[in-house]
Parts: C-alpha cells; structure tokens; sequence
C-alpha cells in the first residue's frame, strides 16, 4: 500500500521542557534524568553527509521499529540499553508528547559511551574500498589481493573508527582503539561486534537483504558491556537487495537510491543548501523503508 503522503513528517522534535542531550542527522537524545535517555526519530534523511530539506514519510518509525527488532533478536548474545519502548509506560510528563512520540521513540539506559564506532564489514565498499585500491590494506589490515569492488572478505573484518572532528568517521588501526579502550576491551568489542553481525547477516541474507557492513555503538551500564544506539539499520548499515547484487561494481542502495539517482539527476554539487526532493522520490523512499521494515521483520508496520 502507498505509504499515505497526508500522514505528518516530523523534520523537527519539539519538546520545550525537555532538556535537548545531542541532535544527530536523524535522531534527537533527550535527558530524562540521571540514569534515563529519550532518544526519538525523525523523518529525516541524509545524503553525502547533509540532512536534505525534504523528509521520508514513516522513516523515523520503521528505523526506530527495525532497531527494536535487532535488540530483540540479539539479546541473547548481548545486553542492550532499552528500557521501554512503549509509549503509554513514559513518564507522566511525557503523556502530552504521546502522539508525537509513539512508534518513534525509547526510552534507554545512560551508558558511559565507547568513544570508538565499532564498524564490521562483510563486503568491501566505500571509505574501506577506496583505502583497498590505494594501499591494498583497511586500518592497517592486509587483504588478499585482487579483491573487487563489492566483493566478500574471505571472512567479515572489524574496521574501528572514531568521529573526527569534522563528523567524518576516521578509520583507526585495532592497535589504536586498545591505545583508546584498553586491550581486553578492545578485544571484548571485536570479538562481540564480529558474532552480532554474522548472526546479524546470516538472518538478513534469509530474508533477502545483504548487510554489507555497519557499525554498532557500545557502552558500559550495570549489565557490563552494553548494545547502544541505533542497530542494524539502513542509516547505520549498508543494505543492499539480494536479488540484484552483483561483485565488481558499486550496489544499489536498498533504501536510499531513488535519492542518490535524483541528486545526480539534478547534478547537485553536494554542498548546501542540501535540495528538498519531488514528492514522488519521498514516496517511494518511503516505500522502501516499509519494504526493509517488512523484509527484516515479516510484519507490516501500519501506516
Ligand atoms: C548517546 N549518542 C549518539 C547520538 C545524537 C545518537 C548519546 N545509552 C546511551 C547513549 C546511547 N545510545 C548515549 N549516551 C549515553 N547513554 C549516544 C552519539 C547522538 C543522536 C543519536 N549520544
């Protein structure tokens, strides 16, 4: 069903007593108190690293909901920081923002945050391709020679990175990261990021969609080393449809093409003010996400 275009897109969240903890691309983290974080999506979206002027009906929800599911599905290999999910278990003074925040929003447990993105990879693509052709290595790895754009490692390799300070994710050798967590922690993230994303992808291949890579956050609560942030979705993962892939070149985006192919119709130079899109290219980005949403979970989120 097309997604209803009168529905509200939220570009902004609007909460005037809440104290506004960070504001990223897509979602913004709210401090509830001491312990407790109101994260809430938006219907934004980015592209080359600009939020564009136009947001994707349902957007916020289906990346809320698909994270949801990956805290679910992988709780029995790691401990995540959602409290509730659940709109009518907020706090009395979050009850005037129901509506706004239902579907989109959680309520999580405070972490001391890893200052590392712990980004794994089972296909190379991207910053990791572009390092592959000009030293043959990613963070320091050596790869076997000869590998394709697109092509499977051998086996999925753990790329750290930290946030520089343009945003820009910087990819760091592992020795870096022990420099910054410490050793055996560094390790215990490794070895975790590498068993969530093969169960992770296993499941998705399943199901139609290859993760090519993405990148998970952690942090420290009372239940030790802690899944946070956003899991396994299309705006912290690389999607790409099953049925269409091919090594050698560069995929289709599962979520974000029709917005990549536009951008290069009106052949905008990539810097701002970032385009609004046509109201097509919305709804059928839109469309896509429900699809992801329906493809990971087989359940159709209502719209
Ligand atoms: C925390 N962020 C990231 C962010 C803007 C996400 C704060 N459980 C936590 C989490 C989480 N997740 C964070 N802090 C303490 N405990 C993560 C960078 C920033 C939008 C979305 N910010």
């Amino acid at each position: 069903m097309s997604p209803n275009l009168l529905d509200p897109v939220i570009l902004q969240t609007d909460f005037p007593d809440l104290h506004l903890h960070a504001s990223g691309k897509v979602r913004d983290v709210y401090q509830l108190d001491d312990e407790r974080l109101l994260f809430v999506a938006t219907d934004r979206i980015s592209a080359f690293d600009y939020v564009l002027a136009t947001g994707i009906p349902h957007k916020g929800r289906v990346l809320t909901q698909i994270s949801l599911f990956w805290f679910d599905f992988l709780s029995d290999i790691v401990p995540n920081h959602v409290i509730t999910a659940d709109v009518e278990s907020y706090p009395q003074a979050l009850q005037k923002y129901a509506d706004s925040l239902r579907g989109r929003s959680m309520i999580v447990q405070r972490a001391e945050m890893f200052p590392v993105e712990c980004v794994v990879r089972g296909y190379i693509s991207g910053s990791a391709w572009k390092e592959y052709q000009a030293s043959g290595k990613v963070c320091g790895m050596d790869l076997p020679p000869g590998l394709r754009e697109s092509e499977a490692f051998p086996e999925p390799i753990f790329t750290p990175a930290t946030k520089a300070v343009s945003g820009h994710d910087e990819n760091i050798p592992f020795a870096k990261m022990c420099e910054i967590v410490g050793t055996e922690t560094a390790s215990h993230l490794r070895d975790l990021t590498l068993r969530i994303y093969k169960t992770a992808a296993t499941y998705a291949r399943q199901r139609g969609i290859i993760i090519a890579d993405t990148k998970f956050e952690f942090g420290r609560t009372a239940k030790g080393i802690t899944l946070a942030d956003e899991v396994l979705t299309p705006d912290s993962s690389r999607f790409w449809p099953a049925d269409k892939y091919a090594p050698g070149r560069s995929q289709e985006s599962y979520d974000k093409q029709y917005v990549r192919d536009y951008l290069e119709q009106i052949r905008w130079n990539k810097q701002p003010p970032a385009p609004a899109l046509p109201a097509e290219v919305a709804s059928r980005t839109s469309e896509k996400y429900l699809d992801a949403y329906f493809q990971i979970t087989g359940h159709k989120l209502d719209v």
